[in-house]
């Protein structure tokens, strides 16, 4: 037993070593948002495991447990305000908001659900441009969009709406946004997308503001493991 947490950090290591080498992001790089979804069924806030106590709350549709949230709204049921969602407040100092430069999502999720907004921050009219992973048809998005430009990668032939666990890495740079898929590139898209940063929440799981008639809430159902984010 007393081997266990040597092995334990040998592994969180590799792990670690793998992440930098896969995606060839420099030591500079900043993780912001580290949202792992551990917590326990009556939990009402997620930890925001990056060190900059970005902490996430828990809307009462929500179920936690098993390591991740499960979210079981679907796209076509009326508005229900912030229940469905897992939410993180927006960041006075910025620090949560994409801004010009490279901005890394890594997510980890499945579903058997062709549709829904996954992981967002602000919307189509929001001040200061929007980010999105939706995936229409079963097919993954991961789009940013200011008033300088927008840039769209998707997941191409890859299918997500098959119930498997799926890793997802969106990386935007000045000038391009990049998917991968379970380690592998499916989409890209050489667009400059200009300063990112509105007032808005990041959200898992729909819209934060919707009504269900003219704004749709585009529930998303399934279960999410984990949401990374990092600057840099
Ligand atoms: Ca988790």
């Amino acid at each position: 037993m007393r081997r266990l947490p040597g092995v334990g950090a040998l592994a969180a290591a590799a792990v670690a070593t793998t992440l930098l080498t896969t995606t060839g992001v420099a030591s500079a790089s900043t993780g912001v948002l580290d949202l792992e979804l551990n917590e326990a069924r009556a939990a009402g806030t997620a930890v925001d495991s990056s060190g900059h106590h970005h902490d996430a709350q828990i809307g009462s549709r929500v179920r936690m447990g098993g390591g991740h949230a499960t979210f079981a709204v679907l796209a076509r049921d009326a508005a229900l305000g912030t229940a469905p969602l897992v939410r993180v407040p927006d960041a006075r100092d910025g620090s949560l908001d994409p801004g010009k430069g490279t901005f890394t999502i890594v997510m980890r999720y499945r579903t058997t659900h062709g549709y829904g907004n996954i992981l967002q921050k602000g919307q189509a009219t929001s001040a200061g441009g929007q980010v999105k992973l939706q995936q229409p048809g079963g097919r993954l998005t991961c789009m940013f969009k200011t008033s300088r430009g927008r840039a769209t990668a998707g997941s191409g032939s890859v299918t997500m709406d098959n119930g498997a666990w799926h890793t997802v890495r969106c990386v935007r740079t000045a000038t391009s946004v990049t998917m991968y898929v379970d380690g592998r590139r499916t989409g890209r898209s050489t667009h400059s997308t200009g300063d990112l940063d509105n007032s808005m929440p990041w959200t898992i799981g729909g819209k934060p503001d919707c009504d269900g008639t003219r704004v749709d809430c585009d529930y998303f159902a399934g279960d999410v493991d984990y949401v990374r984010l990092t600057k840099g």
